[in-house]
């Protein structure tokens, strides 16, 4: 590149500006949605994108600063996911470069596998708010109408200044996609509305299938997708083999979808 770059001059007023007022705009959209997803790794980032597809109204809250959850590293710390037919479906789809190891058995490379998730899911039009916990529900005439967050950084503070009251926001549907912990669904365990099993031991070739079709309502108002349907259900966890995420994130998408439409019929 020939001579000096200039930037446009723009000073640190405007930048301020900019970011608090963009981020405050969306904010206070977002503030009721269509559906809120409570984590972004791959199943919950999976039905958002599907949702947002289909012109919902999608927020995700993420606890961590980076998106993806266990997507981004793989197994045992090296950076390839496996995936089993017939997932490489949803690698086709979204471009996702893969090998197949053996008949039905697929790898590919967790980084590139995962930023091309997120990516897809903001090219849908997902809104994505990170850095921020969900830490209760809202629940209203037995169904959950929303959650109760707070940011992150707020539960790492020493309790005598962590004294910080959340904030909350509405929707028609939750889901939760928080991983092996289910802690959204575990809000409503902890008031004695429902009891959950645990994860059992690892079997990849069981587990996959059971969280695929265990993947829908577990109150109204609230889906569980991912590895969280492992907890609820008591089924068996899989390691680091993917393709059983994003179907169920696929089947969340679907089944909110269609609970919304229900909502909008004039029979339902
Ligand atoms: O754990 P995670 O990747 O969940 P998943 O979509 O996929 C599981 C796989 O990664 C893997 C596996 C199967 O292949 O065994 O573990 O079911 O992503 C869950 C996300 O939820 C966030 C958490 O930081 C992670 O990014 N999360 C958890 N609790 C909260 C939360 C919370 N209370 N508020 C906001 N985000």
């Amino acid at each position: 590149m020939e001579g000096k770059t200039i930037f446009a001059p723009v000073g640190e007023a405007s930048v301020t500006r900019a970011i608090v007022g963009e981020f405050l705009g969306e904010f206070l959209d977002y503030v009721e949605s269509d559906v809120i997803v409570v984590g972004a790794g791959p199943s919950g980032l999976m039905a958002a994108m599907d949702m947002a597809n289909s012109g919902l109204k999608v927020v995700v809250i993420e606890s961590n600063n980076y998106l993806g959850g266990g997507f981004w590293a793989g197994g045992y710390l090296m950076n390839k996911v496996t995936f089993r037919a017939p997932s490489e479906e949803i690698l086709e789809e979204l471009g996702i470069p893969y090998k197949e190891i053996e008949p039905g058995h697929f790898v590919s490379d967790s980084p590139h596998a995962c930023s091309r998730l997120i990516a897809a899911a903001c090219d849908a039009g997902a809104k994505i708010i990170n850095t921020t916990r969900v830490e209760d529900l809202v629940v209203r005439d037995d169904a959950v109408r929303g959650v109760v967050m707070n940011w992150s950084a707020v539960s790492y503070m020493p309790k005598a200044i962590g004294c910080v009251d959340p904030v909350a926001m509405e929707s028609r549907v939750v889901i939760d996609a928080t991983g092996h912990h289910s802690s959204i669904v575990g809000y409503l365990e902890k008031r004695g509305i429902l009891t959950m099993p645990g994860e059992a031991n690892m079997w990849v070739e069981r587990s996959e299938d059971g969280v695929v079709e265990k993947t829908g309502f577990v109150y109204p108002g609230l889906l569980v997708a991912g590895m969280a349907v492992a907890t609820v259900y008591g089924l068996p966890r899989m390691g680091p083999t993917f393709g059983g995420m994003l179907l169920s994130g696929r089947k969340a998408a679907k089944t909110a979808i269609e609970s919304l439409e229900l909502m909008k019929s004039p029979k339902a």
